[in-house]
């Protein structure tokens, strides 16, 4: 049998630069891995069904014993974490709000699960325990689809069981009540002037807390996630104020669209409008106001909630995906990519193509997390180009166990099955702890993090559930109902109760509604052959092949057809990666699609040649690295340099440009304040802030205005280097007003600078292009070498006679 062989050679480090990137994947036809999924037997399907549940049981009665009323349970410690009690963790608590949100959170499942007793209990629970008149602010995102959309849909199934199986008789609509009450009190945030809601609010004062005088950015995906819950909340009480408020967010964000690219941001000013990240992908910041773009279509039948769905739609396919890949681009300047890594959040989106009926670029994608997760058994926070960890969190997210869910549904294809059976597995084997399901902070030490979010029952384990379940395994037929992104269930009756406050226009966006109809058909579609050629994207080795007559990389042209022809039959296809005008483009190699063996096999040989060049064009790269560099002794002889990557936003030192400086830490470091603490001292040095918390360029313009020379800015991911992680350009956000050099190192690279730092204070530091160090260097070398070649040979040389003997 021979192997399977797969090898990538991509970098994507400084992508304005690089001319050639390069991703070869190669599979041999007769390969194991290349063989149909086998199929799960019923019987293995449902001891998975019941894994599940016990799971999800596990997790749920460790949160009912040893932390209700508490919105979270903390799995290490055991016990409940409460806003204002539990240490803070900063921003990422105002999803908390003292409101038992697990338990909200959790009631549907207990539906789908079958629990009647259990739900009405929990239902119980809620009416009689959980309050919202609280002075705390919490994210008017999080709140809405976690416990609006919770009490929601445990509302709607409340009414349903009523009637479907006769219980729960004394239930009134007390949580349709509670869910209004809720809402008023998130209504506040949307007094805004473009009518898109903050992003936090306070339960009791509304916007009137001073602590929130200052609001004014939101994400893209926290104000365009509203209209579900929003329109449910409205059609079931009557009262119209929620859907409007939320329809008029929605009209606004769709104002914001680059008219160019049709791209959004993802995060922006609620005053102004204006856009303050232009960076625009479908993870973290944006997921899912694209979902709820076409989920309020499907929900509520406004045709143009599709029609904007496809225009971004379009766009993201154009510019961010790259066949299975996903990386941000700049909304304004969508040819170029901004980001070199993907996040957990966008695997989502396989699942949002599935529901679009876009098919086959879901399968790829989800098959290219699959290998993600395979390589790193859990899938991490980030991950980059080369797959390898960017953030090694593993937060027990659903979101790609909801696109294996909703593709098996989709495709019937048992190979969904067992992509889920590894999911659980890994689960159970890294995260289950006595107490629940335990976060891992660092999948590459597997060291567990004290958290256990909501989502994981609300979604994670329903998802898991849903995906080892038969239709008729369930009590509710889930094809009438519209999963939230909080996986809450919405029936499709709401559209049904109609709406008063607003007349559904046929709008002249209306003709993008042919798209849906376009190819590729999902009848057509075969998962399997989808995935094949993309099976060990990661990792393998090629076995060397016999040379024969064919086409050389170096003699290659792009523009000759008939290399063209020659190329394709070989089994390679051309990606064009960002900017078409610099001519990138990705290679994929496989032997599934060579024209025969022996093409394939020279296919191979094509890809290492221009594996070979990729190397040498790397050494283009150096020329965008920067160097940080000091005198390592007093004479200044001896220097040392440590890698540094550019920024698109400040100026660029080349040749023999660099700037020379004392250095100093921001102070706070983070440096997003107004004003630097210690700005007085700043002027004519080099500053240096960590990552984190507000974006680079405005770091660097409040490191400007306090009058530095230059500054660095220092990773914030502890462990981070240049020598395993591709180095990167830090992108702005359009405007060129900095003038300063800014460039970023890595944590491990900052730290040796940040010894000698404290071995002497007073360091002064040299940003310079990285090969003009090199070259200083080696020049210095040559004339030491020089110097002492001529000491040497003037020592050996016989000494010139004397003219006389003495
Ligand atoms: C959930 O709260 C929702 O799915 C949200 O849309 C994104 N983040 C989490 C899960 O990762």
């Amino acid at each position: 049998m021979s192997t399977a062989c797969s090898f990538v050679a991509q970098r994507l480090l400084l992508p304005t630069l690089l001319s050639l990137v390069l991703l070869v994947v190669c599979v041999l036809s007769d390969d194991a891995s290349t063989m149909p999924t086998q199929n799960m037997s019923n019987k293995e399907r449902a001891e998975l069904r019941e894994e599940s549940r016990e799971m999800f049981y596990h997790a749920y009665q460790a949160y009912m014993q040893n932390a209700y009323p508490a919105d979270e349970l903390m799995p290490l410690s055991c016990k409940g974490r409460f806003r204002g009690v539990t240490p803070s963790r900063g921003d990422m608590d105002d999803i908390l709000g003292n409101f038992s949100m697990t338990l909200v959170d959790t009631l549907d499942t207990l539906v789908l699960l079958g629990d009647f007793a259990e739900f009405e209990h929990a239902v119980k629970l809620v009416i009689r325990d959980v309050q919202f008149d609280s002075d705390i602010i919490v994210s008017v995102f999080e709140t809405n689809i976690r416990m609006v959309g919770g009490l929601l849909s445990a509302h709607i199934l409340a009414e349903y069981l009523q009637k479907q199986a006769d219980v729960m008789h004394w239930y009134k609509g007390e949580m349709l009540e509670m869910a209004r009450e809720l809402g008023y009190r998130l209504l506040p945030a949307f007094n805004t002037t473009t009518g898109i809601p903050h992003a936090r609010v306070n339960l009791r004062l509304g916007m009137k807390d001073p602590q929130l005088k200052k609001s004014r950015e939101t994400c893209t995906a926290c104000a365009g996630t509203i209209l579900l819950e929003f329109a449910a909340l409205s059609r079931l009480t009557g009262d119209p104020i929620f859907e409007s408020r939320a329809h008029a967010a929605m009209d606004a964000l769709w104002k914001l669209r680059h008219r160019g690219s049709d791209l959004m941001g993802t995060v922006l000013n609620v005053h102004s409008g204006d856009w303050v990240r232009r960076d625009s992908g479908v993870g973290a910041g944006i997921d899912s106001y694209y979902e709820y773009l076409f989920k309020s279509y499907v929900l509520l039948g406004d045709d143009k909630y599709l029609a904007r769905f496809n225009r971004h739609y379009n766009a993201v396919m154009k510019y961010v995906s790259e066949g299975p890949v996903l990386l941000d681009v700049l909304m304004h300047r969508p040819h170029a990519k901004s980001r070199n890594f993907m996040d957990s959040l966008l695997a989502f989106w396989p699942g949002l193509q599935v529901l679009s009926g876009d098919l086959k670029p879901a399968v790829q994608t989800h098959e290219m997390l699959y290998q993600v997760m395979q390589m790193h058994t859990l899938i991490p926070e980030a991950w980059t180009v080369d797959f390898q960890i960017h953030w090694g969190q593993h937060h027990l997210r659903p979101e790609f166990i909801e696109s294996t869910y909703f593709l098996y549904r989709a495709t019937g294809d048992h190979h969904y099955l067992q992509v889920g059976k590894r999911a659980l597995k890994a689960l159970q084997k890294y995260a289950k702890v006595s107490c629940g399901y335990a976060a891992v902070s660092d999948i590459r030490t597997g060291k567990h993090d004290d958290r256990m979010d909501s989502f994981v029952l609300s979604e994670t384990f329903k998802y898991l559930y849903l995906l080892f379940s038969e239709p008729a395994d369930l009590i509710i037929n889930v094809d009438e109902f519209v999963f939230t992104t909080e996986a809450h269930l919405l029936p499709l009756s709401i559209a049904q109760l109609g709406n008063s406050t607003f007349n559904f226009r046929q709008s002249d966006e209306h003709s993008v509604l042919d798209f849906m109809r376009t190819c590729p058909s999902s009848n057509k579609l075969f998962p399997e052959k989808v995935r094949k050629p993309l099976r060990n994207f990661i990792t393998g080795s090629c076995p060397r092949t016999s040379s024969g007559k064919r086409l050389s990389a170096l003699d290659f042209q792009a523009s000759n057809s008939d290399h063209l022809r020659a190329v394709y039959d070989m089994g390679i296809t051309m990606v064009s990666v960002g900017d078409r005008s610099q001519g990138k483009v990705r290679l994929f190699h496989s032997f599934y699609n060579a024209k025969s063996q022996e093409e394939g096999e020279m296919g191979l040989q094509f890809m290492q040649e221009m594996l070979e060049l990729t190397k040498m064009q790397s050494m283009n790269q150096l020329a965008q690295l920067q160097a940080v560099a000091w005198a390592a002794d007093d004479k200044q002889e001896d220097w040392l340099a440590l890698m540094a990557g550019p920024s698109h936003f400040s100026p660029e030192l080349l040749g023999d440009k660099y700037v020379e400086g004392e250095i100093v830490l921001a102070q706070p470091l983070r440096a997003c304040d107004e004003q630097l603490e210690n700005a007085s001292v700043m002027s004519g040095k080099i500053v240096v802030a960590e990552r984190g918390d507000c974006t680079f360029v405005s770091k660097a313009r409040l490191a400007q205005k306090a009058g530095a020379k230059a500054l660095i800015v220092c990773d914030n991911v502890s462990g981070s280097s240049g020598e395993t992680q591709p180095m990167f350009a830090m992108s702005g956000d359009g405007n060129d007003d900095v003038s300063i050099p800014v460039v970023f190192m890595y944590s491990l690279e900052f730290a040796k600078l940040s010894a000698q730092m404290q071995r002497r204070p007073q360091l002064s530091v040299r940003i310079m292009q990285m090969v003009e160090f090199k070259r200083w260097q080696l020049a210095k070398e040559a004339h030491l070498n020089e110097t002492a070649a001529a000491a040497a040979a003037a020592s050996t040389m016989p000494k010139k006679k004397p003219e006389k003997e003495l």
